[in-house]
């Protein structure tokens, strides 16, 4: 009577110490390699398109919060971006050609709208708006 009790008791801690190997371990949920991934938002503010005095046509894009904020942001590859427009004009949210990784072109974006997108390539992202030149983001993705 006594030893069956023994039994289960020690049944039970063994039950208790395999779960919770597996939980420790993360092998539940698709292995210990899986990271979680996250939504970084990145906005534009009231009256960023206006561009500064000093900045010209052809000048590269100013890289700063006024513009896009934050407007440097290092990522994971798999986290996802989303551009914010809290602008009253549309911008949008374009890599700049042979300084990308990978291109992506988010098109128009009006006011109050928001766009995403998945980065799958390490590497740094320049970034700026097809409408208003001067405003300038960059990424940084960690593979
Ligand atoms: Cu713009």
């Amino acid at each position: 009577m006594a030893s069956r009790a023994v039994l289960i008791v020690v049944v039970a801690v063994v039950v208790v110490a395999i779960v919770g190997a597996v939980f420790a371990t993360g092998m539940l949920g698709g292995g210990s390699q899986q990271r979680q991934t996250k939504v970084v938002k990145i906005v534009s503010n009231k009256d960023s398109y206006l561009a500064p005095k000093e900045w010209k046509m052809g000048d590269p894009p100013v890289i700063s919060d006024r513009y896009y904020n934050p407007s440097r942001v290092t990522i994971n590859v798999g986290d996802t971006v989303e551009y914010v427009n809290q602008d009253s004009v549309a911008h949008t949210f374009t890599t700049m050609k042979g300084k990308a990784p990978e291109q992506f072109d988010s098109g128009l974006v009006g006011p109050g709208k928001s766009w995403r997108y998945t980065v799958k390539t390490a590497g740094e992202y320049n970034i700026y708006c097809t409408a208003h030149p001067h405003k300038g983001v960059v990424i940084t993705v960690q593979p």
